[in-house]
């Protein structure tokens, strides 16, 4: 399969995102996580800058990625959260912008899917929980992934796959971008996200009336 990507651009704020273009699938999920690094290996380019030290992406950046044969769709690598040595109003930041993302994208109806990445040496911390329900309420179209999977034994594996499915109640793509794992699953995934008209928007809830 044949991929193009090329970046298209970064926002510090909701004036930034692109007001055209095709469908989003957005990579969310703690710093540090691997989203970065998911998607350079989703695209096989190193186009996603990828940090050792969690807590660096404050924009949104936004890849456009063509695969051979499949529809065209904007790759989004949205800050992180739930690191906590950047201080309060980082965490404040970093929530802010993510959360100007999703309103932006499940309104207007471009986010074909928040794939949620956790970590699967961690399943269900309270931030990956927090995040996961908040998707929920504001209707995005939300997919957990597991990264790191080659830092699991087998045995661990069976259990992660257990848990995933209890906390999140739904099947979970399981990568490791080191052991090349799990990115077929992705590539198939996304191909279903993008066959898929997206849900309509959610009613406006009682408070932002
Ligand atoms: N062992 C392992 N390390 C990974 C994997 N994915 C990412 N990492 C490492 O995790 C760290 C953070 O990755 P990065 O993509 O920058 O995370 P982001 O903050 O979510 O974008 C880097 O040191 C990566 O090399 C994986 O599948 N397996
Ligand atoms: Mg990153």
């Amino acid at each position: 399969m044949k991929i193009t990507v090329e970046f298209v651009t970064s926002a510090a704020g909701p004036e930034g995102f692109p007001r055209e273009g095709p469908p989003e699938v957005a990579m969310v999920g703690r710093s540090n996580v691997g989203k970065s690094t998911l998607i350079n290996a989703l695209v096989r380019k190193s186009v996603a800058r990828t940090s050792a030290a969690p807590g660096k992406t404050r924009l949104v950046n936004f890849f456009r990625v063509k695969a051979e044969g499949r529809p065209e769709f904007l790759l989004v690598d949205l800050p992180g959260y739930g690191y906590a040595r950047g201080g309060e109003s980082a965490a404040r930041e970093f929530g802010a912008l993510t959360g100007a993302y999703f309103a932006s994208r499940v309104s207007t109806g471009r986010l074909v899917g928040a794939l949620q990445l956790v970590d699967a040496r961690h399943p269900g911390l309270p931030s990956d929980r927090h995040a996961w329900a908040w998707l929920a309420e504001i209707g995005a179209p939300r997919h957990v992934v597991a990264t790191k999977l080659d830092k699991l034994t087998r045995a661990e594996r069976s259990r992660l796959i257990r848990e995933l499915a209890t906390i999140h109640e739904a099947p979970a793509v399981l990568v490791s971008v080191p052991a090349g794992e799990g990115l077929n699953e992705l590539w198939t995934l996304i191909a279903r996200l993008l066959k898929q008209p997206p849900p309509p928007p959610p009613e406006p809830s009682p408070a932002s009336r």
